[in-house]
């Protein structure tokens, strides 16, 4: 694909996007894209379906389309491209309301309170909002709602995991082929940018990182800027006040309105660019079964965005793939597994799932340590103690955007762990439920403490109790970064196919076995990109 041809892809499918939801439509296509075709039967078949819009899912679309194989991608949340009454498309982290949560009548914020007050969470009405908690005992799961998934809500940190890492999660890649070809290709697809480091040293809105920088120092510890896909350079011109403010008007977790190369901005419009491709959505699949002539059938369900059923249908295709996430696609595998629907999927689904050591903490400086009243959303510099056998951690600097001063550093920890939880399908709701025992959490604890107590005990300094809830310092029962379920090479083959089930594949987190020791959507397109690549010669376009 030539560059010319796929930035006018691109465009192409922005202007798609803009449509659709400028007349309210939950059919998303490109001129004359037809992906999918209704026989007299009333069934919907496409060739290609694609189940989700995150990251596996939009890499596994766009090469899909280039192929020219016509291509339904089925999302459960909805485009996030039409301003509100308040005229942004999102709502910020201190003022959320129906748009920030999944069904929610609460918000449910990572930061549960502030001294002890319950000053963050708002009542909200249910709606299909782009951020949602996925409650299981002892671990909760954050996972984004919307065209573009995850790439919605995060961060935006962009890091390519050390090589020893990614070779000791995943020994049956070849990962001299993975740096030399699928990371570079993953990066430049997302749109991955650097801070400038001189304009880093001056800024206000990294006062916060600066701060924790100089305390890591302190106490031993060295920091490397993080990677991101929020373009620095509207950055810098927010901080000029050139242009409208996202990141410096805290806005995270319930969406950017500004800035941010999400998904619904980089792969999907180009892949939508193809003429191949129709997203649906508010179109949640609900069971997969195999149809007699070959191929699935897929039954999903289609709402509103306050909830009430407009449809329910079904969706024929040769080839289907599962890109619904760590959560989403397990739960359908292990639902088909379980109720007979796809009887001879592999036992290893539903197995080795884990949490990334996922860790957050919290510190309080000294009153003339000032963290700034204006915090960028995007975090730009991680303690980097990876190099440590005993005790790796990439501890990211987190924002606290309250506007005003707080003296608080917020940190992410990604820990080493060997701790795994697995899924269990419960007949009577018909949810994948995960196990995971408080005491997994525990090895996480002790890996961030080890290294805040050291960064606390060389300046003095004390952890925050008020903001996790339960006076807790380390935030050990919810993860960003669900990773596993159907892990490559042992319920796939080693490119994602599902063991039995021909022209059946996994191309999301779930593919990950727990942890890849940073922060995942990188290695999660890149392994997608080197999986549909193999896929589309062998099984398409043989
Ligand atoms: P994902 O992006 O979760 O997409 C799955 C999609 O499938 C979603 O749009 C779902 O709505 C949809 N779906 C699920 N079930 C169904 C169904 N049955 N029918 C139809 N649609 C369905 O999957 N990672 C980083 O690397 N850097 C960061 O800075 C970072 N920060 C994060 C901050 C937050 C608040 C959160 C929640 C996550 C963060 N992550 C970060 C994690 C990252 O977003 C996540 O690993 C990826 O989004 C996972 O990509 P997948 O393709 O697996």
């Amino acid at each position: 694909m030539s560059r010319l041809s796929l930035s006018r892809r691109r465009f192409l499918g922005l202007a798609a996007m803009r449509t659709a939801a400028t007349f309210g439509l939950t059919t998303i296509a490109c001129g004359s894209a037809r992906a999918a075709d209704r026989p007299a039967d009333g069934a919907t078949f496409s060739p290609a379906v694609v189940v989700g819009t995150g990251y596996g899912a939009a890499v596994t679309a766009l090469r899909l389309g280039a192929a020219g194989v016509p291509t339904l991608m089925l999302e459960m949340g909805q485009l996030w491209d039409k301003p509100g009454p308040d005229g942004n498309v999102f709502c910020t982290m201190l003022s959320p309301d129906q748009r920030s949560m999944w069904f929610r009548t609460r918000t449910e914020a990572p930061l549960a309170t502030f001294l002890w007050l319950d000053v963050i969470n708002r009542d909200i009405t249910p709606y299909a909002g782009v951020l949602d908690r996925v409650h299981f005992p002892n671990m909760d799961v954050y996972v984004g709602r919307g065209v573009g998934g995850g790439s919605l809500v995060n961060g935006g940190m962009a890091v390519t995991p050390l090589r020893s890492s990614f070779a000791d999660i995943l020994p049956g890649v070849d990962a001299d082929e993975m740096y030399r070809v699928y990371f570079p290709r993953a990066n430049a697809g997302l749109g991955v940018n650097d801070v400038d480091p001189a304009w880093f040293e001056t800024a206000d809105c990294y006062r916060y990182a600066r701060v924790a920088r100089e305390s890591a120092r302190v106490a031993g510890y060295g920091t490397a800027f993080v990677p991101n896909v929020y373009d620095f350079g509207y950055m810098a011109r927010e901080d000029a006040g050139l242009v409208p403010k996202s990141a410096l008007n805290s806005e995270v977790i319930y969406g950017n309105n500004h800035g941010k190369r999400s998904l619904d901005r980089s792969y999907l419009p180009a892949a939508l660019g193809t003429g191949h491709i129709t997203i649906q959505t508010l179109t949640e699949v609900r069971s997969i079964e195999r149809q007699s002539g070959g191929g699935y059938l897929l039954r999903a369900r289609q709402i509103d965005p306050y909830g009430s059923v407009v449809a329910d249908r079904e969706i024929g295709c040769r080839y289907l793939f599962l890109g619904a996430g760590s959560l989403g696609t397990t739960e359908l595998l292990l639902r088909a597994r379980e109720t007979g629907a796809l009887p001879d999927l592999s036992p290893e689904i539903g197995q080795r799932w884990g949490n990334n050591g996922n860790i957050m903490t919290a510190r309080a400086n000294h009153v003339w340590q000032p963290t700034g009243t204006v915090q960028s959303g995007m975090p730009a510099l991680g303690i980097d103690h990876r190099a440590d056998p005993a005790n790796p951690v990439f501890a990211e600097i987190a924002p606290l955007p309250a506007g005003f001063e707080t003296w608080v550093n917020l940190y992410l920890a990604i820990t080493r762990t060997v701790e795994r939880g697995n899924f269990a399908y419960n007949p009577a709701t018909g949810r994948a439920e995960l196990r995971w025992g408080p005491e997994q959490s525990q090895p996480s604890v002790a890996s961030a403490k080890a290294l805040f107590d050291r960064i606390n005990a060389a300046n003095g300094t004390v952890y925050r109790y008020d903001l996790f809830g339960h006076n807790k310092a380390f935030a050990d029962d919810f993860c960003y970064h669900p990773l596993g379920g159907v892990v490559l090479g042992r319920a796939t083959d080693g490119y994602g196919r599902v063991r039995g089930y021909p022209n059946l594949y996994v191309t999301d987190g779930s593919l990950i076995p727990g942890w890849v020791g940073v922060n995942p959507f990188v290695t999660i397109t890149a392994l997608a990109e080197r999986n549909i690549e193999r896929v589309i010669a062998e099984d398409v376009l043989r």
